[in-house]
């Protein structure tokens, strides 16, 4: 019997053309709520699915599927239960590698865009409101000199130190927060001598630009909460390029109201696609729809490593990119 794909949302060409090369392919018109999706992965019909980050793939929707894998087109894989797939014999694959650079170019573009205001001075220009230079027109904060600490110290983590160190920043980083862990010279690579070590506790509080690069799990959900904020500086900007949730959103748009900390670069959000009551309306904050990876490049690649993880998955080999290896290998 033909393999048989099920694509929640239509991927760029490159991944579709490849799924079409291996077996047939159903890409539904428009994202399936849970019901549908919990349905369609328990009807028997498709070898493995191939879903986005909105596509829930819980514990109760994996012990009823009857599909072989589930690719994410995501290098994040917190929308799927892995230790409920693992024990159902489901494999799960990511993107990883791809979108590194894309997603730090993002963490630099917000960090650079609140120090220097650029929604705000956009808007003015657009409302007519330019009516010629000035002495203190929007002033702005030099990046340059200025602390980023780093939460978390992975592939994008160090991408992001990469291109602040170019800008002149002075470079912290914690490794795993909220807990701590020592990183040796030797894993420092490129980055010894250049950028720092510090506790979660330090970092907190020292920072300028505090950017999040950690994955979504228990142990960082609402990394960020009340406490965190006010022990942060109150001329310090929270970046987050990362997942939402790791940010209690309600606190930080009571923070950046009182003027607890002074910015919020954000390219993700706790319940996407809403925003938390406020948070719109504060001008402090650059506010970007989730286009960490959003370049053609980065997009097509994505596409492909997700086609090639569901097409291995479906044909029984490794795959190339396995997020429960135990059983990819
Ligand atoms: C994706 C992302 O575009 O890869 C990730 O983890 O957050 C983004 O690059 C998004 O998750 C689409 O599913």
């Amino acid at each position: 019997m033909a393999i048989h794909f099920l694509v929640t949302t239509a991927i760029p060409e490159p991944g579709l053309q490849l799924l079409r090369d291996a077996g047939q392919v159903t890409v539904l018109a428009e994202p399936p709520d849970y019901g549908t999706l919990a349905a369609l992965c328990a009807s028997g019909d498709f070898d493995v699915v191939l879903t986005q980050l909105r596509d829930r793939m819980d514990a109760p929707l994996l012990a009823a599927a009857r599909v072989r894998g589930v690719s994410n087109f995501a290098v994040g894989y917190n929308n799927i239960d892995v230790d409920a797939a693992t024990r159902h014999g489901i494999l799960v694959g990511n993107t990883p590698g791809v979108l590194t650079d894309a997603t730090a170019d993002i963490a630099m573009l917000l960090i650079l865009g609140t120090a220097r205001r650029v929604v705000e001075a956009d808007r003015l220009v657009r409302d007519g409101r330019f009516s010629g230079w000035e002495p203190e027109l929007l002033l702005g904060r030099d990046v340059s000199g200025a602390v980023l600490g780093l939460a978390g110290f992975g592939r994008i983590a160090r991408a992001t130190a990469r291109r602040a160190l170019g800008f002149g920043m002075d470079v912290l980083f914690a490794p795993r927060p909220p807990g701590d862990r020592h990183v040796s010279d030797d894993e420092l690579g490129e980055f010894a001598g250049k950028v720092r070590q510090v506790t979660w506790n330090e970092l907190v509080q020292r920072s300028d630009f505090l950017s999040l690069h950690v994955p979504l799990t228990d142990q960082t959900r609402h990394l960020v909460d009340d406490d965190v904020l006010q022990r942060m500086k109150p001329e310090a900007i929270l970046i987050n390029t990362a997942r939402g949730p790791v940010v209690h959103e309600a606190a930080l748009v009571e923070a950046l109201h009182s003027g607890t900390i002074a910015g919020a670069g954000l390219d993700v959000f706790e319940d996407e696609p809403q925003l938390t009551p406020g948070l719109a309306a504060l001008p402090n904050t650059v506010l970007l729809p989730h286009i960490g990876s959003a370049t053609v490049p980065v997009r097509n690649e994505m596409a492909r490593l997700s086609a090639l993880n569901a097409v291995a998955i479906a044909e029984g080999r490794v795959l190339p990119h396995a997020v429960n290896p135990l059983l990819g290998a």
